[in-house]
Formats: C-alpha cells, structure tokens, sequence
C-alpha cells in the first residue's frame, strides 16, 4: 500500500468515512473544500450535512431542512418515508440541494444556500418530476436538467421549479435490472456520464454507468457494467451502490456510495444503516474504473485534514441542540426545553411510547459497532429513559418512572417487559452497552451484537438487567432503510435528562463523531 500524503497515520484512512446512517450520499467541490449531504427519513431535522478538506475526515456543518416550513413530515408517515436521496451540487455561486419528501406527496423539494452550514432557503416545489433520487445538472446553454429514478429527465427552470417541456426516458441499467435509481449526471470532458444504481440497495446494489454526446442521450452503456458491486462476494462491506462523483483538487477522482457492514452468522445483518464510504477512481478508455471499497484503504496524496471528534457527552449546557441530534418526524418547541431546569434537557411526553409516531426521542445515530451510552434521568415529574430505536416496531429502551426501572423491548408484534427493578426516589443512571464482541463470527444463528440494559451505580459499577439480540434492531429484520439511533425518550409527563453520554467501546475503523 503507498503511503499517502502528510498525516496519515500508516499511510491509511478507514471506510466508512461517514459512519452511521448516512445513506445515499451526493458531494461537491467548491474550491478546496468538499460536501456532502445524506438522506434522512423521518428524522427531523432532513439532510446533514457534511464538510471536509480531504474527502476522508468530515465534520456535521449543519442541516439542509432544520425548519418546520422547510420540512413536514406528518404523524401518518410511516418509518423510512420521509426525506430520500439528496443531491448536492454547487453552482453559479449557490449550493443547490434538490430532494424528494416522500411523505409530503411524493414533493421533490429544491433549497439554496450560499454557505452549505445554511441558513437554506425554503424549498421550491418541482411539481413536474415523477421520481424519487432527483439529480441537477447544467449544460454550457444555461439549461438545468433533473434527472431521476426509472431513469427520466426533464428540463425544469430551478428557481421557479418550473418544468421546461415533456420529461424523457434516458436509460435503465442492465435489461430488467432492478431500481434504476439514484442517477447523477456529469459533463466531463467531451461526454455527459450518467451514474446510476441498480439491482436494489439491498445485496444486489451495483453502480452503472453510461455516456452521450448531450445531456439527453442517446446514451451508451459502459461495456464493464456494472462498475461497482459486492454482491455475491464475501467481502465486508456489502450493498455497495448510490454513488456520486467528485473530482478532488489534484485532478484524481473519487467515488462516494453507500455500503453496510452486516454482522452475525448467516445471512448477515447489519444494525448501523447504510453508510457513506469512499473510493478512488481512475479512467481507462474513457470510462471509470473504482477501486476497492475496503475497511482500510490507501490514504490520498495530500495531507490529512482531520475534523474535531465533537464531545462524547453532551451536558446541555448550551442555548441549542447541536446538529447530529435527532426527533422523530418533527420537533415541536413545546415538547422540549434547555432552560426549563438550566443546564438540564426536559423532555414534555405526547406519545406515550416507542411504538407512536408522536413520540418525544431525541437521539443520535449509533455509529460504531460497539458503544456505551448512559445517561443521568430525573424521573420526578414523569417516566422516560433511553432507547435504541430502528422503527416504530423495532425498538428496546429501559425507563424509569413511579419507583421502578423497566426494560421493554418491541420486536414486530410481540410487546414485552424484559425486566424490571424498584429505585429509590431521585435521579437514576441508565446505561446501555452495545458489545459486538466476535465481528466477523459466521456461525449460523450467531447474533451481530448483544445490547444490554442496566442501572449504573455512582461508582460507575453496571447492574445488568437484560442482555438482548441485536438482529432484532437490524434492517434485515425490520426492513426499510434506516439504522438504529440511540437517545432520551418522555412517555409520560416531563422528564428530566442531566446529561447524555456516547463512547465508543475501542477505536474502531470508524472515525468517531
Ligand atoms: C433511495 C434510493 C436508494 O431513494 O434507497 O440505495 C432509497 N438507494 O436511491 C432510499 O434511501
């Protein structure tokens, strides 16, 4: 492996670059600086975005969709409805991010910015585009092309979300491939190049490419389609697909996707997401050639850029919520409060619990496969805790509240109270432990990880009140496209949270954040 610029350490970097859920990403250059935005479902707020000066090390700047007018994602959305497959692009002097709220009728949304941390600009409605994973592209005339799923175009004014004549089929993959999706269009050099995903973003993911003289077409397959995918292979990052371009500032090229890293025996289950990893490219006759998509890849030849691993615990000291925290479709200023008891996070219940749409949750994505997180709760005025939560039918939490420590788990249909344990009245420490302890174990039947559920003395000693299967917070159990998130929840009255603590286990391949 050659060792890459100054500051690698062992000349590497590790995949993913964007741990966690962070699907379907899209980047930009401006200058020397990258961006990258991902999909964000029924989260609130939609969109993170991203920010690096060496397209491994990236920084949350901020949110594309933070306001209510920017985003409505209502209670009858079910759970992977919501914000699809953002792209990004930087034009004109503007950041121009156009998306799909699949939970806003089908809306493909359009914002703005001038600085990519924001503010963005209310959206504009594209009402003629019928597909999700929008793409923006101009040509040398000043014409802005949206092209989408299935794969089709339309010319559209971007400022107006104005369609310019009838949209266009383009090209669809591989004959009777599954999803052609996620298409980004490009002028580079004397061809337009039309990136596609196909075979489905779950193990049959694949990249596809093919060229034209204009944006419009006729376009020609690349003869090495398709020019990425894991399936069938045994490699530890598997879906790969949804993919977008970047030249970096050397002239090199660079790919962006989505993979996830499956755990346990067979089939796999992956428990994370699909998250944002990175890949050299390289041209060959005109069209690219990627390299592999690894846990530990070949650093660049510039120097790193490494980001500030943000506080593993939050002490909601400060006038705000930082940007990685996330609610549940929406975020309502009564349901939350850092000035109610200074210094404390107050939780106000409107679901009464995990399995509502309206729950208050406030939580952040788990990002490595291994972490503790822990919490102090005062359970005085209420009952809440922490959860691990993929969907609305898909969760595990442990909560306090009338003198007794629960610990619940949903799995589908089946409700359980796992454990429970009487507590003196006052503040509580709640802790859960993610323990992945034999990654890469393929024994059938073997789980991806274990969670477990506990009290925590002042001491720091762990009271273990249930040990429970991972799989069943994976997202081959509860399908969709989202990974788990870990956070504070209300399910009755206002609960009060001290502090909130996210520590991964051991450095992992990872980059924390
Ligand atoms: C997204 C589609 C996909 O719109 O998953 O993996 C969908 N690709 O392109 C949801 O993220």
């Amino acid at each position: 492996m050659t060792a890459g610029g100054p500051g690698w350490a062992g000349g590497v970097f590790a995949n993913p670059v964007v741990a966690g859920m962070h699907p379907d990403p899209s980047v930009c250059r401006v200058g020397e600086d990258y961006y990258l935005a991902c999909s964000s479902f029924e989260y609130f707020p939609g969109v993170p975005i991203f920010h690096s000066r060496d397209l491994v090390h990236w920084e949350q700047i901020g949110n594309v969709l933070e306001r209510p007018s920017q985003l409505v994602v209502p209670n009858t959305t079910s759970s992977s409805g919501g914000v699809y497959a953002p792209t990004l692009r930087h034009h004109d002097g503007r950041f121009w991010l156009i998306v799909t709220n699949v939970a806003d009728g089908g809306g493909t949304l359009l914002c703005t910015a001038t600085d990519a941390a924001g503010p963005w600009s209310d959206p504009v409605r594209v009402s003629g585009v019928a597909g999700i994973d929008p793409d923006l592209a101009w040509d040398d005339e000043g014409n802005c092309w949206c092209t989408y799923a299935g794969i089709a175009q339309v010319r559209i004014d971007p400022d107006t979300g104005r369609t310019l004549g009838p949209p266009r089929r383009l090209w669809s993959g591989a004959p009777g491939a599954q999803a052609p999706e996620a298409p980004h269009l490009y002028r580079i050099g004397d061809h337009w190049y039309l990136l596609i995903a196909e075979g489905g973003t779950e193990r049959g993911h694949a990249v596809s490419i093919a060229r034209a003289a204009a944006p419009g077409g006729p376009y020609e397959p690349c003869p090495a389609n398709p020019i990425l995918t894991h399936r069938g292979t045994n490699r530890p990052i598997q879906n790969t697909g949804h993919a977008d371009l970047v030249e970096a500032v050397d002239g090199s090229w660079w790919m962006v996707l989505l993979g996830v890293r499956p755990g346990g025996g067979t089939p796999g289950w992956h428990v994370l997401g699909r998250e944002t990893f990175l890949a050299p490219v390289t041209w060959v006759d005109g069209w690219p050639v990627v390299g592999d998509v690894a846990p530990v890849m070949a650093a660049p030849p510039w120097p790193a850029h490494p980001v500030p691993t943000p506080p593993a615990r939050d002490d909601f000291d400060t006038d705000g919520l930082s940007a990685h925290w996330l609610s549940v479709r929406s975020r309502p200023a009564d349901t939350w409060s850092l000035t109610e008891r200074p210094g404390w996070l107050t939780l106000r219940a409107v679901g009464a619990s995990l399995d509502d749409p309206d729950v208050v949750f406030l939580g952040r994505r788990q990002q490595h496969l291994s972490c503790a997180v822990r919490t102090l709760v005062d359970p005085a005025a209420g009952r809440g805790g922490l959860a691990v939560r993929l969907d609305e039918r898909h969760h595990y939490g442990i909560e306090v509240g009338d003198g007794e420590v629960r610990v619940l788990a949903r799995i589908g249909s089946v409700r359980s109270t796992v454990a429970t344990r009487p507590v003196a009245a006052g503040p509580v420490r709640l802790r859960v432990e993610v323990l992945n302890p034999s990654p890469g174990d393929r024994y059938p039947g073997k789980e991806p990880d274990a969670l477990r559920f506990g009290v925590e003395a002042s001491d720091g000693g762990f009271e273990v009140l249930a040990t429970l299967d991972g799989r069943y917070l994976s997202t081959e159990v509860a399908g969709g496209f989202t990974g788990r998130v870990i956070g504070m929840y209300a399910a009755t009255g206002s609960v009060r949270f001290d502090w909130f603590d996210y520590q991964p286990h051991e450095q992992e391949t990872a980059p924390a954040r």
